[in-house]
C-alpha cells in the first residue's frame, strides 16, 4: 500500500534501543540504503525547536518512533516522573515535527501496558480506555496512550498519515540487562548466568510467579513494523505479539533449563507482580497475513547466546532511554 522505495528517507528513532536497533537491522538486510539516524547526544528528542530543525535539514519521508524512556516494572514504580516527562515530549516533538515537514508516513510504537488492569483477556484494540490502568506504570501508560491520540488527532485534523503499533512485552539483541531497569526476561538471564558463574545454587525472583506474559523477539517485531508500515492506515491502533502468553514461573523454568538447569527458584513476594495478565488479541494483524517466527525457547537461547557475547564489552548493561 505505502511504497517504501529503496532509497526512500527513512528515520529510524531510537535506533540504539531494543527496538530501534532491530528495525535499523531489518531496514538493512531488505536493502534499503537511506537510513537516518541521531544519536542522544546529537538530538535530544525532548526539545522542540531542535526536533524541527533536525527535520527541517533531514526532511524523512518516513519514521519509525520508537524512541522512549523504557522499563520494567521497577524502574517504571520508582522512576515515574522520567518515563511520564520522557516519553510525553518525545511522542510530542517527533509527531509535530513529521506533520510540518511533510513526512509522509509515521508509524508509532506504544505498548501493551495501555490497557485496564482488569482488561478481557485476550485483549482486543477497542478495549482502549475502558478501565482503569495498571498503577505499577501508570505514568508510563498515560504517556503512551497520548502518543495513540496524537497521531489519531493529526490525523484528523491535518489527513497525516500516522499509525500505531502496540507490542506485547519485548525482548532480544540490545535488550537491558540491568537488574534495576530491566525487564522480566533479560534479568531473569542475568541471575541465572550470574549466579552459575558465582556457584550459587538459588536464584530470587520477584513477585508470585502468578503473573501471566507474552513475549515478542524484537526481530518478528522489526518484521511486523515493515509489515505494518506497508499494510495499515487506519485510525485505530494494531496490536503486535504472539497471541501466546505463559506465567512468570514458566518463564522462570525455561530459562533456568537454558541457562543453569541446576538452580533453585525462590520467589521475593515483597516485590509486585504487576498486571495479572496481558495477552493481545492477533485477529486484526494475523487475519491481514502477518505471524510471529521465533519461538520463545528460541529466542530466549538466542538472546542467552547474545548476551555472552556482549557482556564484557558493557552493551549489555544499564542504560533504559532508546
Ligand atoms: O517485565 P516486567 O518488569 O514488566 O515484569 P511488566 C513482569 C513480571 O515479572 C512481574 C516479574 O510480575 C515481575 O514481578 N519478575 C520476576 C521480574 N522477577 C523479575 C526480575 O528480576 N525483574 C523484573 N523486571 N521482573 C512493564 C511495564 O510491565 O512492561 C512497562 O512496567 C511496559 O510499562 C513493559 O509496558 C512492557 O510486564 O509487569
Amino acid at each position: 500500500m505505502t511504497s517504501l522505495e529503496p532509497y526512500s528517507r527513512i528515520y529510524v528513532a531510537g535506533h540504539r534501543g531494543l527496538v530501534g536497533s532491530a528495525i535499523v537491522r531489518r531496514l538493512q538486510r531488505e536493502g534499503f540504503g537511506n537510513i537516518l539516524t541521531a544519536t542522544r547526544e546529537q538530538l535530544d528528542l525532548r526539545d522542540q525547536a531542535a526536533v524541527n530543525d533536525w527535520f527541517r535539514v533531514n526532511r524523512p519521508e518516513y519514521v519509525f518512533l520508537a524512541a522512549g524512556t523504557v522499563g520494567g516494572i521497577w524502574a517504571n514504580s520508582t522512576r515515574p516522573a522520567e518515563f511520564i516527562y520522557d516519553n510525553l515530549m518525545i511522542h510530542a516533538t517527533v509527531v509535530h515535527a513529521a506533520h510540518l515537514y511533510g513526512t509522509k508516513r509515521l508509524l508509532y510504537l506504544g505498548s501493551s501496558c495501555i490497557y485496564p488492569r482488569e482488561c478481557p483477556q485476550p485483549m482486543k484494540e477497542e478495549y482502549l480506555l475502558t478501565g482503569p490502568l495498571e498503577p505499577t506504570n501508570e505514568p508510563y501508560a498515560i504517556a503512551k496512550i497520548a502518543g495513540i491520540k496524537l497521531c489519531q488527532a493529526y490525523r484528523r485534523q491535518y489527513g497525516s498519515d500516522f499509525i500505531s503499533a502496540m507490542p506485547t512485552n519485548l525482548y532480544g539483541p540490545n535488550d537491558n540487562f540491568d537488574l534495576e531497569s530491566s525487564h522480566v526476561l533479560p534479568a531473569l538471564i542475568r541471575k541465572f548466568h550470574d549466579a552459575k558463574v558465582a556457584g550459587q545454587k538459588s536464584v530470587t525472583i520477584w513477585g508470585t510467579g502468578a503473573p501471566r506474559r507474552e513475549f515478542l523477539h524484537v526481530d518478528d517485531l522489526a518484521g511486523a513494523c515493515l509489515f505494518i508500515m506497508r499494510n495499515w492506515n487506519q485510525d485505530m491502533h494494531v496490536n503486535v505479539g504472539t497471541g501466546e502468553d505463559l506465567t512468570i514461573r514458566e518463564l522462570a523454568e525455561t530459562i533456568r533449563d537454558i541457562v543453569y538447569p541446576e538452580a533453585e527458584l525462590v520467589w521475593d513476594a515483597s516485590k509486585p507482580d504487576g498486571m495479572p495478565q496481558k495477552l493481545l488479541d492477533m485477529t486484526r494483524l494475523h487475519e491481514l497475513g502477518w505471524r510471529h517466527k521465533i519461538p520463545l525457547k528460541e529466542g530466549v537461547q538466542m538472546t542467552y547466546e547474545w548476551f555472552l557475547k556482549h557482556q564484557k564489552g558493557g552493551s549489555a548493561g544499564k542504560g533504559s532511554r532508546a
